[in-house]
């Protein structure tokens, strides 16, 4: 019945359904668009990986149980504001203009939240905007915002009303603002809202009630933990391993020596000092034995870094554990409102995050780690439960869906597609096949170089411009963790020339004009940076 009265409601002009509230039998569906900051696919259970049988999230994949996962999600650049930018529009970064951190997003643009709103829903949005100072201007009705990128523990709060520090878990604020707004909005109006959380962001900060959650649990190492790079320049001049390039205080809680609670090096102590006196000392108190263990021990070299590799799965996992029992409140109350059976739940990520593949944490390459988002939608009656979407989709997707689900037109801006018909288990037959990707920040945090590329199937096509100037291919049948760069060997030159081709394609059908064309030579550095400014 619910299905009937979509179509219904998509047929009918939009000036009609503006003026005249559908009446309660044909209500349209409520969307609950929980994202977290930095979730990587290897972190959710229902992903049926290695760290999520030693570290479960069972309330995330419950919407998986109730409905799809995406198998094959994508973000078009792997960084916070270009990405949160194009799930609002549905565009790709060089075209709402967002391609890096630190640049500002109109909230004069275009984004589906206001259009819902415009149309009849009630809109909020709780946790983290970044896209520039709050949400002001966006067209959503009631929000609260972390500051920036927000902090762990006692964040600034930004409201209409102004800025204040407020006492608490920033997972549990968020959670308990959301659940606030939604057991007391309008009752009458069907309702949007964005649950979108710091966790699990650096700097990795857990509940006081999640520290030692994994303390005693032995990660598996990725078997590329110790990568040499070869054959990689970009990959080798990155500023992201965990080993070299983490603050040992700031994200891994080291001390300095066998008893005191003094942190190693610590580039922005704000985020500590900023706890009250009696967290910090729980805090202090929780990390303590296993800080005093690691000092006594007197390790190094590789010792050292498998520590740290374990420190730092302790740490961001400790973290995703208050998401994800914040996603059971939500979906608890959700159960139990009645209003279940018409509601859109999506869980995602703003984009991957290296759990120590290549030896990394952070994000921004195209390697798979970072280009998959965690994707999971519930919408029972619609989407079946336990269903697997395989084909690619990408950020860009996310609003031309949620306009089609709330039964509003599409809009010719919008570069991505509904996927509604692919959730609902009837893929057309015209999908995207391919993925198209730029990441354009650098010079910038974790030194990564501009790059773009796109994937079809088992293979991958990267071009990086600039200061380092080259292509790369992968074949991932046999090459799953990208260690093996073939783009000269000869047998895979008829692969490579056609990847070209569906690069050239794809940037004229996006209108990326950004960087130096597919055939421009390797050696016209100049050009390249000249493109990249
Ligand atoms: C902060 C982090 C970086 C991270 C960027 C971008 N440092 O600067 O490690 O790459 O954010 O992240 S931190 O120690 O200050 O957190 S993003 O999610 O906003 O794109
Ligand atoms: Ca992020």
């Amino acid at each position: 019945v619910a299905a009937l009265s979509l179509s219904a409601c998509a047929a009918a002009p939009s000036g009609h359904r503006v003026a005249e509230p559908a009446p309660p039998q044909e209500r349209r569906p409520n969307i609950i668009f929980i994202m977290s900051d930095d979730h990587a696919q290897a972190a959710i259970s229902a992903y049926g990986t290695e760290i999520g049988k030693l570290a479960p999230t069972p309330n995330i994949d419950r919407i998986a149980r109730n409905g799809a996962l995406f198998e094959n999600s994508y973000v078009t650049n792997s960084l916070c504001g270009p990405s949160r930018a194009t799930m609002l529009t549905g565009q790709f970064s060089h075209m709402h203009g967002f391609t890096k951190n630190g640049q500002k997003f109109d909230n004069a643009s275009w984004n589906w939240v206001r259009a819902l709103g415009q149309s009849g829903y009630q809109t909020a949005m709780f946790g983290k905007w970044h896209l520039n100072h709050s949400p002001e201007g966006a067209g959503i009705d009631d929000w609260k915002v972390l500051d920036d990128q927000g902090e762990y523990y006692n964040p600034d709060i930004i409201t209409p009303e102004g800025k204040t520090r407020v006492e608490g878990y920033a997972t549990d604020l968020v959670t308990d603002y959301s659940l606030d707004w939604l057991k007391n909005r309008d009752p009458d109006k069907p309702f949007a809202i964005l649950i979108h959380h710091k966790a699990p962001h650096r700097n990795f900060m857990p509940a006081i009630r999640h520290i030692q959650r994994y303390l005693g649990t032995e990660f598996p190492v990725p078997t590329n933990y110790f990568d040499h790079y070869d054959g990689r320049p970009a990959a080798a001049a990155q500023e992201m391993n965990i080993y070299r390039d983490m603050y040992e205080g700031h994200d891994l809680k080291m001390t300095t020596r066998v008893g005191t609670t003094e942190l190693r090096y610590n580039r922005w102590p704000g985020a500590f000092e900023r706890m009250t006196p009696e967290q910090r000392a729980k805090w202090d108190a929780l990390h303590q034995a296993d800080n005093d263990a690691m000092n006594a021990a007197g390790l190094e070299g590789r010792e050292m870094a498998l520590w740290k590799y374990q420190r730092y799965m302790d740490e961001y996992l400790g973290t995703v554990a208050a998401v994800d029992e914040g996603v059971g409140r939500v979906l608890d109350w959700l159960e139990a409102s009645g209003e279940a059976n018409n509601t859109i739940v999506v869980y995602t990520s703003d984009q991957g995050f290296y759990l120590g593949e290549h030896g990394w944490f952070d994000k921004r390459f195209m390697y798979e780690e970072s280009l998959r988002t965690p994707l999971l939608m519930q919408y029972p009656g619609h989407i079946a439960p336990g269903s697997h979407v395989r084909v690619p989709v990408e950020n860009v997707d996310y609003a031309p869906t949620f306009l089609d689900f709330a039964g509003l037109a599409p809009r010719d801006t919008i570069q991505g597609r509904s996927m509604r018909e692919v959730v609902e288990g009837r893929p057309p037959a015209d999908w995207r096949k391919d993925v198209y990707y730029h990441y354009y920040e650098y010079p910038g945090f974790h030194s990564v170089r501009a790059h773009y590329g796109v994937k079809s199937g088992r293979y991958k096509l990267m071009r990086f411009y600039g200061d380092i100037n080259g292509w790369e291919f992968y074949d991932l049948e046999s090459d799953r963790g990208e260690m093996h760069n073939r783009i000269d060997d000869p047998a895979v030159q008829p692969i490579v020339a056609d990847l070209k081709r569906k690069l050239i394609r794809l940037r004229e059908q996006y209108r990326d004009t950004d960087g130096p064309a597919v055939g421009d030579p390797l050696s016209d550095v100049a050009k390249g940076q000249r493109d990249a400014d």
